[in-house]
């Protein structure tokens, strides 16, 4: 088995769907985490300058969707064929077009703040409704089994709901979906042992 590094800040972040990849195929990596005072210093020596990484056998891939979708296809959760690994691919940039919207770096709290409950209570709704209309009635966002779509929709409803925690209590099936992933094995115990972090 390759040696697997994947660096990020000690948060969950977006390096934490590809933990939940790593748990769920149950392949050993090294989960480095870099400390924030650390990170001027390192920046420049990582390609592209953003975290996170993941270093396979010492290959560096950066941007954490990429990466994310090499281990899902080595995990067997990219989707079973073209037309659903598209879709897949589709609701999980759908997912990250809304967590983009959020300015995570802003230093200003108050005008962090303010952008943080404009989109939370203007846009999440919007976001809401439609992956519920996609949900529909099935068990998984796509196909007849767990793909890292419904993952994705996991570890971010997960930072959304700690910031606005009745999100989505209008929204049954996308709060069991959440249920059901979380009640797979290797996730719950990823869950369990996880630092506790607040993002
Ligand atoms: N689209 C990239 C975004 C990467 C990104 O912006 N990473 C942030 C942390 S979440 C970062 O490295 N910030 C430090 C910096 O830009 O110096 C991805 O998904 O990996």
């Amino acid at each position: 088995m390759p040696h697997y590094k994947l660096t990020y800040f000690n948060l969950r972040g977006r390096a934490e769907i590809s933990r939940y990849l790593f748990a769920y195929s149950g392949k050993q990596y090294e989960d480095h985490k870099i400390e924030a005072a650390d990170w001027p210093k390192i920046k420049p020596t990582i390609p592209f300058g953003k975290l996170p990484i993941l270093e396979v056998d010492g290959v560096i891939i950066h941007q954490s969707l990429a990466i994310a979708r090499y281990l899902a296809r080595e995990a067997g959760v990219a989707g079973r064929t073209p037309l659903e690994q598209a879709l897949v691919d589709a609701i999980v940039d759908t997912i990250d077009d809304f967590m983009t919207l959020f300015p995570w770096a802003e230093k200003n709290q108050d005008v962090r703040k303010k952008a943080f409950d404009d989109i939370l209570t203007n846009k999440a709704p919007e976001l809401l409704k439609d992956l519920d209309t996609f949900l529909g009635n099935k068990n998984w966002l796509v196909g007849e089994s767990v793909t890292w779509a419904d993952f994705y929709w996991d570890v971010s409803s997960t930072t959304l709901l700690s910031l606005k925690p009745d999100l989505a209590e209008n929204y049954p099936r996308l709060l069991a979906l959440r249920d059901r992933v979380q009640a797979l094995p290797a996730i719950a115990a990823w869950i369990q042992k996880r630092p506790k972090t607040v993002m």
